[in-house]
């Protein structure tokens, strides 16, 4: 009991509180009953509330109704986000965690919904306190995985084990410092590793700022764990919005930061530094010859970069940019009308548009083929804020660059050189060995263009909303200026990688003519992994096979049954076998499966995409592709008649066929996938089935330092002499997502085996936990196990994620401790699957042994 005189402040009122007991103990227990009463009668909105006034009325009773309180939350919050109450959902959800603030299941949960929402950043949040309050906690470390990489993403592992690039950092910064400047400011500081490097090189005064809620944290628990909490002052803000002297107490002498992306702008340095240049920075030093005292000018560390662009050819970034096949399936896309990623170098800035992704081109599956030499496309001086400042402004620069090699031009590559001062630097080129990515600038044309050696080719660098944009415009051959954009005109005499055949393509010009012109214009965006998914014929096709052969054995059944029940009973019997076929696409984002299995005739498909615009391209394939407009619907648009879907009145189970799409492109199982399967198979008519209907799990042992350093900041040694691993090593996820395995640098210590197998006819037959024995068949470390799957969409037809046209990516778990093998040794996978996530652990095991299941 607390004690009344150690607070006498409150004595009073604990005073006043007592005399009134007995009627709150009324009104408390009153309202206990009717929250039990309501949560009995499903009124969860009610309960809420009445628990809501006991629990804030007598705290004692929270440990007794905590386990209802949940339930009645998550209840109420689930129909409050049926109808879209979001924002009430979320006061619940605060009301919950005032009452709460260290429950960990309300914090898992309040973060999913979160997620769901798209608030990656505060999901990852939620889940990272609930992780820290239970470590044991699976739901929460699930999920926590999940998004660790959008709380703190991995190029900060690979950042901190580039020894060579935090040395230079760290001379350079020790450089200025010793020469005067000692007044500092680290912009983005991350983990405070620039911050650190300055005070310990003798810098009086270190500020740091960092706009990353978890960053920040981060870095305070660094600092503090390298003594420096008291001589570092961190801000949680974006520099843009400090001021002095609010935030720092006057202006500081150098500014340090390494806020620059694959593309150098993308961080927003410019705009950072042209504010820091007006309100943070002392006065730059003025010509060469005058002496001033370094501490009273400013300058910035890097002083300046050096962006360089080569043209290339490269089969993987076409797949995933443009279109390359004109029939999948069987189906003709040639109706489709124009597709496009969303990476592209628009002169028009647009939203929903990136100009540039990003690639390390030493890693491309396939390779890449320089088609032009390296050539500078700008020089930036982070001292000098007029060239800062007049960066937007600048004229669109051209530039002609002699093709060196024959190839189809795929994209613009671009690294950069970025100048810590006048002696050293560090580059971010295909050639180094660098952590870093390159900045790709798809050509998005929508036909390749095969350049020839004695061609020039034309592109324009612009800087416009502070983004660098490099655009192929035109070629130059024999003297004739073949403008790139307007390439779609010239398709027929320019278009030398078209396949198409001459039928396809007069059914190409047919269906430009039905659409009108508006249409044409207009384009339909796809995800990059939509656009390598609509490329990959041999996906389609199996899909197409897999169905064709479903529908022919549900006609014979339906056959025999009609020819049985004539014979045995003379009754008439409910199936009829004019009927037609019902088949759902459950597919997420782009999918052609519905029009695929609608093109089988005796099909009606539905398909579950909810774009208004990806729906008008399937509508636009269906008609091209002679597809009855009534055997193609949009599930979503058919959810208010319900009864009309659901009641079909000569069968009692709805579906011949149900396509799931059980593996995400980052090579991860989809969330909950098991109990889609298990809903999906009670839809289903006698003899339907779904796709796929079993999905093995491949992997193989190996040793891999790159997978290491990009999982988390490896050795014993301190970085840089300070202490930051173990702190950020606590977002080390156990499984690396986005995996090319077709190039990782890395040593196979085994065959491929059979981790995992899931039924998704029968869901009952799934284990959980399962032991693999594999023999090693080179000596060296097992670091890492990478997965993969082949899909079955029936007994005999398979589709690899590993295949080389794959949208998917491979996944791979990284072994908490290596395990150092011989070869001959025999090794024991343990392999667990929680809900969709998979674990694995390696233990030596030298009798080889039959497999435990
Ligand atoms: N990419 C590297 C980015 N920030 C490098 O919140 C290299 C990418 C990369 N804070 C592959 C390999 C690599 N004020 O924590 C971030 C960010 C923060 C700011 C305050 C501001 N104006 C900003 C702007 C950014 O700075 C930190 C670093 S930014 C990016 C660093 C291994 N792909």
């Amino acid at each position: 009991m607390p004690n009344a005189s150690a607070r006498p402040k409150h004595g009073r009122r604990t005073r006043r509180r007592r005399r009134e007991d007995p009627a709150r103990n009324e009104l408390v227990s009153s309202s206990l009953e009717s929250a039990q009463q309501c949560l009995f009668n499903q009124d969860y909105g009610t309960a809420f509330v009445h628990y809501l006034l006991v629990l804030n009325l007598a705290p004692m009773f929270k440990d007794f109704a905590r386990e209802s309180f949940r339930f009645t939350l998550f209840k109420w919050t689930e129909e409050l986000d049926s109808v879209g109450r979001i924002q009430d959902l979320f006061d619940c959800y605060e009301q919950a965690l005032e009452l709460f603030p260290a429950d960990e299941v309300i914090l898992n949960s309040m973060g999913e919904h979160l997620f769901r929402m798209g608030f990656r950043d505060e999901a990852a949040g939620h889940f990272h306190k609930a992780l820290k309050l239970r470590p044991d906690y699976p739901e929460a470390r699930e999920n926590f995985y999940r998004v660790a990489n959008w709380l703190v993403e991995r190029w900060h592992f690979l950042m901190l084990n580039d020894h060579g690039r935090n040395r230079k950092y760290q001379q350079a910064i020790q450089k200025a410092v010793q020469s005067g400047c000692n007044t500092v400011l680290d912009i983005g500081t991350g983990t405070g590793i620039l911050g650190m490097c300055a005070k310990k090189a003798g810098a009086a005064e270190v500020y740091a700022c960092e706009l990353s809620k978890t960053m920040y944290e981060l870095a305070c628990e660094v600092l503090a764990a390298n003594k420096m909490d008291g001589s570092i002052k961190i801000l949680h803000m974006k520099s843009l919005e400090m001021e002095v002297p609010k935030d720092i107490p006057h202006r500081v002498s150098l500014v340090v930061t390494e806020t620059v992306d694959a593309g150098l702008f993308g961080e927003g340095i410019i705009e950072s530094l042209i504010h820091a240049w007006h309100h943070l920075l002392l006065p730059p030093q003025r010509g060469e010859n005058e002496f001033q005292e370094q501490s009273a000018t400013g300058r910035v560390i890097p002083a300046g970069a050096t962006v360089f662009g080569m043209a290339v050819e490269s089969l993987e970034i076409r797949r995933h940019h443009r279109i390359c096949v004109s029939e999948v399936g069987g189906l003709s896309i040639a109706a489709a009308g124009e597709l496009r990623s969303p990476v592209s170098c628009s002169p028009e800035p647009d939203d929903s548009m990136e100009p540039y992704t990003t690639e390390r081109l030493s890693r491309l599956p396939g390779g890449y083929k320089p088609l032009t030499k390296p050539f500078t496309a700008l020089n930036i001086d982070f001292n000098n804020v007029q060239d800062l400042e007049g960066l937007s402004s600048r004229e669109v620069q051209q530039i002609r660059l002699p093709v060196t090699q024959e190839g189809v031009l795929d994209a613009l590559a671009v690294w950069f050189q970025l100048h810590l001062d006048e002696e050293s630097s560090l580059s971010t080129g295909p050639q180094e060995d660098t952590c870093w990515e390159q900045a790709i600038y798809p050509v998005h044309s929508t036909r390749g263009f095969v350049l020839k050696p004695r061609d020039e080719l034309i592109v324009e660098v612009s800087c416009r909303d502070a983004f660098l944009r490099l655009c192929s415009v035109a070629v130059l051959r024999d003297g004739r200026e073949i403008r790139l954009d307007e390439l779609v005109d010239l398709q027929d005499s320019e278009n030398p990688i078209s396949n198409q055949t001459p039928e396809a393509e007069l059914c190409s010009a047919l269906a430009c003519l039905q659409t009108d012109q508006a249409q044409t214009k207009d384009f339909c965006m796809l995800e990059c992994s939509e656009m390598a998914l609509l490329n990959n014929q041999e996906y389609h096709q199996s899909f197409s096979n897999a169905l064709a052969k479903l529908i022919s054995q549900l006609k014979v059944k339906c056959q025999n049954k009609e020819r049985g029940s004539d014979v045995q009973s003379g009754l008439p019997d409910s199936t009829d076998c004019s009927d037609l076929f019902y088949v759902l696409d459950v597919s997420e984002g782009f999918s052609l499966l519905s029009l695929i299995a609608a093109s089988q005739g005796r099909v009606k498909a539905y398909s579950s995409m909810e774009k208004n615009k990806q729906q008008e391209v399937l509508k636009r394939l269906a008609r091209g592709n002679n597809v009855p407009e009534q055997r193609l619907e949009f599930w979503l648009n058919h959810m208010e008649d319900e009864q009309g879907m659901l009641k079909r009145p000569t069968r009692e189970k709805l579906w011949s066929a149900i396509m799931l799409d059980c593996v995400e492109t980052c090579g991860l199982i989809r969330q909950k996938l098991m109990e889609k399967a298990s809903l999906a198979r009670c839809l289903l008519e006698d003899g339907g089935s779904i796709f796929p209907a079993k999905i093995e799990v491949h992997g193989m042992m190996v040793e891999s330092e790159t997978l290491l350093l990009e999982s988390a900041v490896q050795g014993q040694e301190p970085t840089l002499g300070f202490n930051i691993a173990p702190f950020i090593n606590q977002f080390t996820v156990p499984v690396h997502v986005f995996l090319d395995f077709s190039t990782l640098e890395c040593r196979h210590l085994s065959e491929s085996v059979e981790l995992f197998v899931l039924d998704l006819m029968n869901t009952n037959a799934n284990y959980i936990n399962r032991d693999v024995k594999v023999q090693a068949t080179s000596s060296g470390r097992i670091t890492a196990v990478p997965f993969w799957y082949h899909i079955y969409l029936d007994q005999e037809i398979s589709v690899s994620t590993l295949s080389k046209n794959s949208h998917w990516k491979q996944a791979a778990v990284v072994l908490q401790q290596p395990l150092e093998v011989r070869v001959g040794d025999w090794v024991r996978l343990a392999v667990k699957l929680h809900k969709s996530a998979i674990s694995i652990s390696a233990h030596i095991e030298n009798t080889p042994g039959p497999m435990d299941q």
